[in-house]
């Protein structure tokens, strides 16, 4: 699914603003047609979750509903027009002037409908229904029954992961239009062969109509390469031989401007514009390999996560966690437990952060009840991210799921499929899930790349570090040796109270975090079958209330949840030293 862009030919304004918010806590919007307009209500920002805007709605999951009024850019008359959503989380219901849109199952993922016909002039009336509602057969589930297998710290919320549930209009929406007949679909591949890059590039159009070919132009560091082709019926593709490739990685995030247009008698009838990087990313037997070369990623998990914001997009909080990334010297982060905002995502090709991209599939069982549904939303995330990110040279490898509960007989065929999807999809990139279970996760067989969750020292062997990475040394040369294949360590922390000091260190000082975390990549370093060590997490941030988690907070971040630095980020500054490939 495309960006919205602003030329020539296509344009677009964000509805980012207050819009009236009315919480339906008895669920009677629809019976008494909230959706013809809400007839009491408050404002509320949009972006931004619902939760901490107001006294009391931090715990309320839904349903809500929202409104927003707006008229129609008279230039915009007689054009395709869609309003485009980029995250509303988790079940939408949308209407324009009384007329049903249509329904969104999942948050952190875009939606759009065509309203070219349901548009009007003046004073458009968009109601979009919110259901935050924790549910089993949702992904990810909540409000499961207490079930001994599946037991789960159960915080309140009930969600089954380790986040605050928030929910709402989370990211931005907008109002776009396009030509009668526009480019609807773009997919870039590139390779390397010596110092030559190749770009190869397809479009799909939306309909057919009056524009007869397609001009593909790439620019970029002394290159400027055009080609023209005929569409054939809804399809152009085109194969860009570049000499001297600027290759994109962390330290050189080269990129290129690629221009594509359709054109008829009288020239140009639409253009998109999009930012390719020329990279290759390949497993080879157990090693990861960036451009032909073995790449060692340091980095992170995180959470899309600030005080007030909840989930809520904010341009700056991106641009502050962007600094920290690169003030403490990492090169890569995971998408934990979601995809993230498609701005994060062009941001990380600008500034060269490797991303692993990871649906919102945390939490996951295989009790029978309610599996079919789980299945068939986890399909549909796989199929939307893969088509909302696979242009980003950014993106190295899709992520499943965080943590599936895969010791069930039912995991096994329901993982593997989302893996043959996955790999259908896209063929170029590695395909993973994140595991606690170790050498006996039935998924070890199929995927590419192995990611481990591990905490000896923290949840096991509290306060016994050494013994801990005893443990933890046994176990990875284990699924080593079972499973040649590369290892990412994709979590490994301890909770630390900022300002807590102990020497000798003990738990939740910032001295336990800081030597866990030393010893961690100190033994990492040491193996040739580790790819790559994400510390979990960034930020500390919020969760629900239990009482493992002190004031709704996890507190393993290597910086406090105002982005204020513990002592673990001035070690890791120090020893990741912004090499950016090396260990
Ligand atoms: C798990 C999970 C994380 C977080 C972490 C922790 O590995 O993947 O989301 O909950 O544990 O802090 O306990």
């Amino acid at each position: 699914m495309l960006y919205p862009q602003r030329n020539g030919f296509r344009q677009y304004f964000e509805l980012n603003d207050f819009w009236e918010f009315h919480t339906d806590p008895k669920d009677v919007g629809r019976v008494q047609n909230w959706a013809q307009g809400l007839s009491e209500s408050q404002p509320i920002a949009v972006p931004a979750s619902w939760n901490d805007q107001f006294e009391d709605t931090r715990d309320f999951l839904g349903p809500a509903w929202y409104q927003v009024g707006f008229d129609l850019p008279t230039e915009w008359a007689g054009k395709t027009i869609l309003v485009r959503f980029g995250s509303v989380n988790y079940l939408a219901e949308v209407w324009l002037n009384g007329e049903r849109l249509g329904q969104h199952e999942g948050g952190h993922l875009p939606f759009e409908f065509d309203i070219s016909e349901a548009i009007r002039k003046e004073n458009n009336r968009l109601v979009v229904r919110v259901d935050g509602t924790l549910r089993p057969d949702q992904v990810p589930p909540g409000n499961v029954p207490p079930n001994p297998q599946d037991n789960f710290n159960r915080p309140y919320p009930p969600a089954n992961f380790d986040f605050f549930p928030y929910c709402g209009i989370q990211r931005p929406v907008l109002l776009y239009s396009l030509p009668l007949q526009y480019i609807s679909g773009l997919l870039v591949l590139t390779d390397i062969e010596g110092e030559t890059g190749t770009v190869d590039a397809q479009i799909s159009v939306s309909r057919e109509g009056q524009a007869r070919e397609a001009r593909f132009t790439l620019v970029g560091h002394g290159a400027r390469i055009t080609q023209s082709v005929q569409l054939k019926e809804d399809k152009a593709s085109i194969q860009f031989q570049v000499p001297q490739a600027a290759l994109w990685e962390p330290g050189s995030p080269n990129l290129y401007t690629l221009t594509v247009e359709l054109t008829d008698r009288t020239g140009v009838t639409d253009r998109h514009v999009s930012k390719i990087g020329i990279r290759t990313i390949a497993v080879q037997g157990e090693r990861l390999l960036l451009n032909g070369r073995p790449i060692f990623l340091k980095g992170f998990g995180r959470h899309e996560d600030f005080p007030v914001h909840g989930r809520g997009f904010d341009p700056a909080v991106l641009i502050k966690d962007y600094s920290l990334l690169e003030w403490v010297g990492a090169n890569s982060f995971r998408t934990t437990h979601y995809p993230y905002s498609e701005q994060m995502m062009d941001l990380a090709d600008r500034l060269g952060y490797l991303v692993i991209d990871e649906t919102p599939a945390v939490g996951l069982f295989f009790a029978e009840e309610g599996l079919e549904h789980r299945l068939s939303v986890c399909r549909q995330y796989v199929t939307e991210l893969i088509d909302r990110d696979r242009n980003h040279p950014c993106v190295i490898a899709w992520s499943l799921a965080n943590e599936p509960h895969s010791n069930r007989p039912a995991a096994g065929p329901f993982l593997r499929e989302l893996y043959d999807l996955a790999k259908l999809l896209d063929p170029t990139r590695p395909v993973t899930l994140v595991s606690h279970l170790g050498v006996n996760d039935v998924t070890f067989e199929f995927l590419d790349l192995l990611c481990l969750n591990r905490y000896n020292g923290w949840y096991t062997e509290m306060g016994q570090l050494q013994e801990g990475l005893r443990i933890l040394e046994t176990d990875i040369d284990a699924v080593h040796t079972r499973h040649p294949k590369p290892i990412l360590l994709t979590e490994f922390g301890a909770d630390t109270i900022a300002g807590m000091h102990a020497q000798p260190p003990e738990m939740f000082s910032e001295e336990y975090q800081a030597e866990f975390i030393s010893a961690y990549l100190d033994l990492l370093s040491r193996k040739e079958f580790v790819v790559g060590a994400h510390v979990w997490n960034l930020c500390d941030f919020r969760t629900g209330q239990s009482f493992h988690r002190m004031g709704g907070i996890n507190m393993k971040g290597v910086f406090t949840r105002d982005r204020r630095p513990k002592l673990a980020a001035h070690v890791l500054r120090k020893r990741w030293n912004n090499n950016k490939r090396k260990k």
